[in-house]
């Protein structure tokens, strides 16, 4: 061995060879809150309302910041650790959350409202909140888990519901003429929501027409259809994993 190497070296060994009390722990840094998603996930404008927002290292959350809105009220109501189920991933559900209460302006524009949390740690990603729109909005409600079962929405409308548990079906149908041209999204996991969303679309004899799981760049699906024939549509929604849970929102759009 050289002289040079020895002398590298031995330094190295006379450390790692320290009784371990010696060695002084580095202290644990959280790291910058993060915001994953909204629950519920859809904020309706002109009115005040409660939403928790989940994410990582939230716990030690003081503050909530909105931007693109300069009338929006916002109001800190607290943050806490909550339990993530085993099988569960935490980078999707998020394993903290902090409770706002909100009031958007009546006038709030789809897109343009982010919030951002603030912690000792730092600042975290500014969180686009998904806002209605002007589409009529039907709230989802359960038992829709069959054809026999399939809750009846208008055309066009916006459905705001829960993928409630594991392996849980929602069953939608409406009216369709020949040749008319629908569109069907699912707003969830680029709002962050833990939902991957699966669609099929099903003719009145619940023959498949055509299913979808995630467009480019997103896990949410979207499908355009013409329709082949007058009669009743089925659109069943579930995730992709089977997961599920009170959290996982997401919002369809029907048009
Ligand atoms: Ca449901
Ligand atoms: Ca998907």
């Amino acid at each position: 061995m050289s002289r040079l190497l020895c002398l590298l070296i031995f330094p190295l060994v006379f450390i790692s060879s320290l009784p371990a009390q010696d060695k002084k722990p580095e202290p644990k840094k959280e790291p910058p809150p993060k915001l994953l998603y909204a629950v519920p996930l859809v904020a309706e404008p002109g009115k005040k309302q409660k939403l928790a927002l989940r994410g990582k290292s939230l716990a030690m959350v003081k503050e909530v910041k909105v931007s693109g809105s300069e009338d929006a009220k916002l109001k800190f109501l607290g943050a806490k650790a909550v339990g993530v189920p085993g099988n569960y991933p935490a980078d999707r559900v998020g394993d903290s959350e902090v409770e706002i209460e909100l009031e958007l302006p009546k006038d709030t524009k789809p897109g343009a409202v982010k919030l951002t949390a603030v912690s000792a740690s730092g600042e975290s990603n500014a969180y686009t909140l998904l806002v209605r729109d002007e589409l009529p909005t039907v709230a989802e409600k359960e038992d829709n888990g069959g054809f026999d079962t399939a809750q009846a929405i208008p055309l066009p409308c916006a459905v705001e519901g829960t993928i409630k548990s594991e392996r849980d079906v929602d069953v939608f149908k409406f009216e369709g003429k020949k040749g008319d041209k629908v569109k069907i999204e699912v707003q969830a996991s680029r709002f962050g929501s833990p939902v991957d969303g699966f669609l099929t679309l099903y003719d009145s004899d619940r023959k498949v027409i055509d299913s979808s799981d995630d467009v480019t760049g997103s896990s949410d699906p979207v499908l355009t259809v013409a329709l082949p024939k007058d009669g009743t549509y089925f659109i069943a929604l579930i995730d992709a994993h089977d997961l599920g849970g009170p959290n996982f929102g997401y919002r369809l759009v029907v048009k």
